[in-house]
């Protein structure tokens, strides 16, 4: 009984360890046919080999008339970015092509769909002023959020 109490607790203490390790690596971001993301604050690790934001479209309306993504850059950048994505056009996804100012950006979804994409957690640095939003014409004013970065 008391051997198999203690290799809980080892168990318990080994999982809080790698937890702690692995930082918070994965952001779920829910949008919907209101025009809105679930989550106004998202935090990851700059620290994690690996950065992972999953976008689920819970609405119904396609991706031409509702169309959501997810871009991440400062916010700084988020006003200049999101004026371009209109020139970028559907084809783009809404995205500048090649635009250094883009940290990530997801594929342009439509309601039921998902998108995800990954990047390296060196790409931002912790403290910084950065965010997340819909880059499809008109949304980032109501479909932003601050992304959080901690060590
Ligand atoms: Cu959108």
């Amino acid at each position: 009984m008391k051997l198999a109490q203690s290799l809980i607790a080892l168990a318990l203490l080994g999982a809080a360890g790698m937890a702690q390790a692995a930082g918070n690596c994965t952001v779920a971001l829910k949008g919907n046919d209101a025009m809105q993301f679930d989550l106004k604050e998202a935090t990851v690790s700059a620290s994690c080999p690996t950065i992972t934001i999953e976008l689920t479209h819970t609405g119904k309306l396609p991706a031409a008339a509702m169309g959501h993504n997810v871009v991440v850059s400062t916010t700084a950048d988020m006003a200049g970015i999101s004026r371009d994505a209109v020139k970028a056009g559907a084809a783009n996804n809404y995205v500048p092509k090649g635009d250094a100012r883009v940290i990530a950006a997801t594929t342009l979804i439509g309601g039921g769909q998902k998108a995800k994409i990954t990047f390296p957690g060196k790409k931002l640095t912790a403290g910084g002023d950065y965010s997340f939003y819909c880059s499809f014409p008109g949304h980032y004013t109501m479909m932003k959020g601050k992304l959080i970065v901690t060590k």
